[in-house]
């Protein structure tokens, strides 16, 4: 390395956790294998809610291809991994007796992380609902947090003296306002008055998941939850702006923040729900229950919103401003600075509480080039400038612990199917479903063995090699 790359090296924390996150129903396939039960993805396909259909849902085939995987996670030299455990492979239907040949998937992949010194991160509830909780009223019934609780302590039982770092629920905003309100997601319901009884049920799985843990897992190991935290800013200065902008941040953010860490829904959000769609059904006990103690807040970050009121939409009050800058393929706005508001926002507004940024990553239409390298320059900038952010985050003093990359590989961005790449691995679906090293790869690979991130000189070089 040059003298001058060292000056341009910004350096993280020695124990900085580096990572890169999936889910199950992104990557697994395998929907038929070993008594895996219907998940409500599978039968939201199979209704023509996802792009390519069930088919999509073989995803990369992670499913029979794990060891392979786990052998590039260990190239690229992570400290950790992120993934998710499917709920209908560990109870075909919900609850009962767990299935002996879902526990030992996640027990091999465990044990093939731990002897590659790879931690694992698991996430207990990332979207794949048994169908035959959803046939019983899904989220909407208070019955399914038990039933989470349940399928929780199996896991910590099993799992519990390898896994060092668990995460209850993936977003629950995302569940409860596009599973059912907008209906882009399974279980696909527009039922915006569903909103606040999803969103505390989740709250309330979380809570007795968090109890559960605190007797069963061994010292050491860690619990918390991952929100997706967008900023929600107003198109301008204009009262009704500035409030519609407030209400969505309450809706989004605080909803869950101010729940898990205050002990309370914010004021405003419930009174406007109360009064336009319906509260939360809050029983005594479930507020001490949501806000029990966690050991760490799971952070995802992609973009924000620009709000413009707009008396006409029921849910929120105000409508999306289409970005300004350049978007990812998702079509959202590249706004690293975003990542620097919201870390040191919740340090702000709500303590020292322990950070991880447990997604952060980007879709771009990548594809091989002639010499079958798959070239991703946009990423690497997009991550390295997120990376520069949550550095400033540090720097200003707030507790950041680790970045986990989303995603390890290209693989089912939920309605959208197979055509949305995340990945640091290009997965080719229509051949073999190849994972090949993206550029990208090569780059972070270097971030996590430097601990550090290079800065671009001044030609801007040094992206793609
Ligand atoms: C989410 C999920 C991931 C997504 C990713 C890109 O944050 O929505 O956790 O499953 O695939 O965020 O949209």
């Amino acid at each position: 390395m040059a003298e001058s790359d060292t000056c341009r090296l910004l350096g993280f924390p020695d124990g900085f956790l580096w990572g890169v996150a999936t889910a199950a129903p992104q990557i697994e396939g395998g929907l038929d294998l070993d008594g895996r039960g219907e998940s409500i993805w599978d039968r939201f396909a199979r209704r023509g809610g996802v792009a390519g259909g069930l088919g999509a849902l073989e995803a990369c085939d992670h499913y029979r291809r794990w060891e392979e995987d786990v052998a590039h996670l260990a190239d690229l030299g992570v400290g950790a991994y992120r993934f998710s455990v499917a709920w209908p492979r560990v109870f075909p239907t919900g609850g009962g007796r767990p299935d002996r040949r879902g526990l030992d998937f996640y027990r091999r992949l465990v044990d093939a992380l731990v002897k590659r010194a790879v931690r694992p991160a698991v996430t207990l509830y990332h979207w794949d609902l048994p169908q035959a909780l959803q046939d019983r009223g899904g989220w909407a019934n208070r019955d399914t947090a038990y039933r989470f609780c349940d399928y929780a302590a199996t896991l910590f039982r099993h799992l519990g003296a390898d896994v060092p770092l668990w995460m209850t629920h993936n977003e629950p905003f995302v569940v409860a306002y596009l599973g059912h309100v907008t209906g882009e997601h399974a279980p696909g319901l527009r039922r915006p008055w569903l909103f606040a009884r999803v969103a505390h049920h989740l709250l309330v799985s979380h809570g007795l998941a968090v109890r559960a843990f605190r007797q069963l897992a061994p010292a050491g190991s860690r619990i918390g939850i991952t929100l997706f935290l967008w900023p929600q800013q107003p198109a301008s200065d204009r009262p009704a702006d500035v409030a519609a902008a407030r209400r969505a941040d309450a809706a989004v953010n605080r909803w869950f923040l101010d729940a898990l860490l205050k002990g309370d829904y914010p004021a405003d959000v419930r009174r406007y729900l109360a009064r336009r769609l319906a509260g939360p059904p809050v029983r005594p006990g479930d507020a001490e229950l949501i806000a029990e103690p966690i050991d760490f807040l799971g952070v995802q970050y992609y973009s924000r919103v620009v709000h413009r009121a707009d008396p006409w939409n029921l849910f929120q009050g105000s409508r999306q401003l289409p970005p300004a800058g350049p978007t990812t393929a998702m079509g959202w706005e590249i706004y690293p600075e975003g990542l620097y508001e919201v870390l040191t926002r919740i340090h702000r507004d709500y303590g020292p509480v322990p950070l991880y940024v447990t997604e952060c990553g980007a879709a771009f239409d990548d594809r091989p080039a002639a010499d079958g390298r798959v070239h991703d320059p946009q990423r690497v900038a997009y991550l390295r400038d997120h990376l520069v952010q949550l550095h400033r985050a540090l720097t200003a003093g707030v507790d950041v612990r680790g970045l986990f990359v989303w995603s390890l590989m290209d693989n089912l961005e939920w309605h959208h199917g197979l055509d949305r790449r995340f990945g640091l691995l290009y997965v080719d679906f229509d051949h073999g479903r190849r994972r090949i090293p993206k550029a990208s790869f090569a780059w972070f690979r270097e971030v996590v063995r430097q601990n550090a991130v290079a800065m671009p000189g001044p030609a801007g070089g040094g992206e793609d090699e």
